[in-house]
């Protein structure tokens, strides 16, 4: 089991101190959430913050593209030093031609699923995949309710994609939904403003709870 520090939850004006904090509680990965005001109406970090972040991050940055325009978005991400990017299932037709540019470029890619969307696709493409990233919110914003119905999917995923590729979480994970996430079979969790950050600022005791009871090691 790892964990995803999400970096939209700390402070926007000190994201170095962010970088710092989460090699400080040995994070598995910075998750960082590229949205673009159209696949949601929200807009967080832009590709040169995304460049600028992972340069100067020790840990590995896990990218989460909600955008619409992938074919612009693609090869600016694959020109970052981050090391995962998933896009959203919904924003394309062409999802393999994404998959295979992103693993070409020596990174894992990832297939992003929103809370309602189904995971038939899953059935032609699973071998394109290196990871899948189940939203359990709608994407768009932090601090958000947990749905409940999204923990259901994780469980045919896991049947899907074999048990060795990751199945990241990401929305309202806290010690209960990711008790239940985990038991369906994901081991990612992305961790926001329902664990890992108090008004924006790391909260350390809560993410060694969050380890101890969710048998997250420090790796
Ligand atoms: C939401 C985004 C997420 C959030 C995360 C925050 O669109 O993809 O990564 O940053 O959900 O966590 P929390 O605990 O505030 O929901
Ligand atoms: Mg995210």
């Amino acid at each position: 089991n790892k964990l995803s520090l999400s970096i939209m939850c700390a402070d926007q004006l000190n994201l170095k101190g962010a970088l710092e904090d989460a090699a400080h509680i040995r994070a598995n990965f910075i998750h960082a959430d590229i949205m673009d005001g159209n696949f949601v109406h929200n807009i967080t970090l832009g590709f040169d913050q995304l460049r600028l972040l992972a340069e100067n991050s020790s840990v590995p940055v896990d990218a989460h593209l909600m955008v619409s325009n992938l074919d612009m978005a693609i090869p600016l991400v694959l020109d970052t030093s981050c090391t995962h990017v998933c896009f959203h299932i919904e924003a394309t037709h062409t999802p393999i031609r994404y998959l295979r540019q992103i693993r070409e470029s020596g990174k894992q890619a990832g297939i992003a699923i929103n809370p309602h969307g189904s995971i038939d696709f899953l059935q032609h493409l699973h071998q394109y995949v290196d990871y899948v990233l189940v939203m359990t919110v709608e994407p768009g914003f932090a601090g958000q309710k947990f749905l409940e119905h999204t923990a259901l999917k994780i469980k045919e995923i896991r049947e899907l994609i074999g048990p060795d590729k990751d199945i990241m979480v990401d929305g309202n994970i806290g010690l209960d939904s990711a008790r239940l996430c985990r038991e369906y079979g994901a081991n990612v969790f992305v961790l926001g403003t329902s664990v890992a950050y108090s008004q924006q600022q790391i909260n350390e005791a809560q993410i060694q709870t969050f380890r101890d009871k969710l048998d997250v090691p420090v790796q």
